[in-house]
């Protein structure tokens, strides 16, 4: 089981900038369902997709993997269909730390299911990836940390490479262009991580260790993105405050 995120009650209010690194690591899944409202209903519904759109010997990344839990609920959305041929999962993400956690956790799974579709982490870079062959790509709450001005060209490396039918999971936090909205969006978060124990210090520290390592976009950003990548529809398929997923398809 993860330990509990206390990373930034004891850190003071200037920070670091955020890293995913060992001490992130060893408290990742804490942190992550007390920081992403629905974080715990988008993963297995990604699983769900999955058993839609996966199609026979193709390949299914998972973008910045983190633990794996968006693969492993591929691989579960996976389970029973009996058609998948040579289908495989990719599980890619630049950390070090996260990638040797998941391998490890992997391991003590193994031989849990012989016929689960493989899971394969690596340790790489997204823009790295090739994406031809595959039916599915999920950006679960990781386009957010790549350069703005590098995300076009995934968007499109993702496209031009998914099969006919194909189709793209992406995840994110995302700004609005209303002042108001936005403040109070930033709020209703705030209010969600102090019913999880948060504490003001915490949700203050946090904020400024993302500050320059998340950097978030509005809905018609995204939107536009997918739709100029070659994505011929884009539907929002959740929404809980500003953390939003979309499925796009080829
Ligand atoms: C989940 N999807 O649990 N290349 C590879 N990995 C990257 C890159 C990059 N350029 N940039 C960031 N990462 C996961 C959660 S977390 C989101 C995703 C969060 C990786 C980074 O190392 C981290 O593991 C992940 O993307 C983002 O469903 O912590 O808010």
């Amino acid at each position: 089981m993860s330990k509990r995120d206390n990373i930034y009650a004891s850190q003071g209010s200037k920070p670091g900038p955020f890293r995913f690194d060992d001490q992130v690591v060893a408290v990742f899944p804490d942190m992550i369902n007390r920081s992403v409202p629905g974080y715990a209903l988008i993963v297995p519904m990604i699983g769900q997709i999955a058993r839609r759109y996966v199609q026979p010997g193709s390949v299914v990344h998972d973008l910045g993997s983190s633990l794996g839990a968006v693969s492993l609920a591929i691989q579960g959305g996976l389970s029973g269909r009996s058609d998948l041929g040579s289908t495989r999962i990719i599980a890619t993400d630049n950390s070090p730390a996260m990638v040797n956690r998941f391998t490890e956790l992997l391991a003590t799974r193994a031989r849990a299911d012989h016929k689960a579709v493989p899971l394969q982490p690596v340790l790489g870079d997204i823009r790295d990836v090739d994406f031809s062959g595959a039916s599915m790509v999920v950006l679960n709450f990781t386009l957010q940390f790549l350069a703005l001005d590098e995300r076009d060209t995934l968007l499109r490396r993702i496209a031009d490479g998914l099969l006919p039918g194909g189709v793209l999971v992406l995840a994110e936090k995302i700004c609005f262009e209303d002042e108001a909205v936005q403040r109070d969006q930033t709020n209703w978060h705030h209010d969600y991580k102090r019913m999880q124990g948060y504490s003001d210090m915490e949700i203050a520290g946090k904020r400024a260790a993302l500050e320059e390592v998340l950097l978030t976009e509005s809905e018609a950003t995204h939107v536009a993105r997918m739709e100029a990548a070659g994505f011929r529809r884009v539907t929002r398929w959740f929404q809980c405050f500003a953390f939003c997923a979309w499925l796009a398809e080829k």
